[in-house]
């Protein structure tokens, strides 16, 4: 049965569309548009989950949501697992480590830039003194771990990659991510994909993947 995904433009769902393209899946994309001034999802995503956020997808009666955990349960369960590290592999820990790594640890300070950035200048002793060396320490960490390999783990592309991508394109938009050439490699090779290119042509516009 088709997947259908719940995608909010310019939103954490643009990955998950890349992850259907790459697992070559059949899939039907529900557009969003946020709320022009609070930049909020429309009330109608609520009706598919209780939270109202995207990316959100149903299949086979069920409903499926947090970008990390529909990642990694259709990359283990669809095309024998080609874009998952499978338990007892050396790198398993790795794939787990970035795919959760992404919502776990690294987005969180570039969302408080978002949010604090709102408050204006009452905003700027928080985002010197706190935010701003949060967000540079968990891109340096995530640049170092591409020192040697263009992948985030086992040395090839994989869902862990896409989830992190997210994580590329919030730093390029707010937190600087041209002073990590890693960073920036993984990324040009990320848009280069024809999955990714797919992708983006069914999402609608997405600014920050420019
Ligand atoms: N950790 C969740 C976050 C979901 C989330 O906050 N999605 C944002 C889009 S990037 C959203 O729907 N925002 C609109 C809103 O909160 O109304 C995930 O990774 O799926």
């Amino acid at each position: 049965m088709t997947i259908i995904v719940h995608h909010l433009e310019e939103s954490r769902s643009q990955r998950v569309l890349w992850l259907l393209e790459e697992l070559g899946l059949d899939y039907e994309v529900r557009r969003y548009a946020r709320n022009a001034q609070t930049r909020l999802a429309p009330p109608e995503l609520k009706d598919i989950h209780p939270l109202g956020k995207s990316p959100v997808l149903q299949h086979d009666g069920r409903v499926f949501a947090e970008s990390g955990a529909i990642i990694e349960y259709f990359a283990e369960h669809e095309h024998g697992g080609k874009l998952a590290i499978p338990a007892g592999d050396a790198a398993r820990f790795d794939y787990l480590y970035w795919l959760h790594f992404a919502e776990g640890s690294a987005m969180l300070p570039l969302l408080l830039k978002l949010y604090v950035g709102m408050l204006g200048e009452a905003g700027g002793p928080l985002m010197a003194a706190r935010i701003e060396p949060e967000i540079e320490a968990h891109l340096a960490h995530a640049n170092r771990a591409l020192q040697s390999a263009d992948y985030f783990a086992g040395g090839r592309f994989t869902a862990a990659d896409i989830q992190m991508s997210f994580v590329l394109d919030a730093g390029a938009q707010r937190g600087g991510l041209q002073r990590f050439p890693n960073l920036m490699r993984a990324r040009a090779a990320h848009q280069a994909r024809p999955a990714y290119q797919r992708a983006l042509a069914k999402g609608g516009p997405y600014k920050m993947g420019a």
